[in-house]
């Protein structure tokens, strides 16, 4: 049976168990997950910046068991060619993207799941009670 890539994008700033457990949902799904992490230049594009930077980010990210590549997301356009290139089979992603235009038009090209996200933890979460208490 060949074996299923899975491809996944995000930011992954300050690594909670959210990201955690969508990469491990999404790695369940095949054989070898490919993480396609926001550069520091594409989050600042959207406004973004992240506490830890793109290498350290990228080093959390190869230190999970679930990883195993991690790719620059540089822009918004690269997706159909990630695709093409690392022979993916599923692009995974959670809830908070379902349906978005940012990710349907790959359902021509190859399958879209979208995963539930994990309750009450989010990066924007730690860093407001970080923020109060001090
Ligand atoms: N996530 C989750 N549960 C949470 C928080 C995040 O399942 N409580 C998922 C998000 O849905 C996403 C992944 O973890 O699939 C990474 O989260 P972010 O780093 O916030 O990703 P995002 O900023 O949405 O970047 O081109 C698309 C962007 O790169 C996606």
């Amino acid at each position: 049976m060949a074996l299923k890539r899975i491809l996944t994008y995000g930011t992954f700033d300050l690594l909670h168990y959210g990201h955690i457990r969508l990469l491990r949902r999404a790695a369940a799904m095949g054989d070898y997950l490919v993480v396609a992490l926001s550069t520091d230049e594409f989050n600042a594009g959207k406004g973004k910046q992240s506490y830890y930077d793109y290498e350290t980010r990228k080093e959390m990210l190869e230190a999970i068991r679930y990883v195993d590549l991690v790719i620059p997301e540089e822009n918004w356009a690269q997706k159909a060619t990630d695709i093409e290139e690392y022979h993916i089979d599923t692009v995974v992603m959670g809830g908070d993207w379902a349906g978005s235009e940012r990710f349907e038009y790959l359902k021509d090209v190859c399958e879209v799941v979208y995963l539930d996200r994990t309750p009450g933890i989010s990066t924007t979460k730690i860093k407001e009670n970080l923020e109060l208490n001090g």
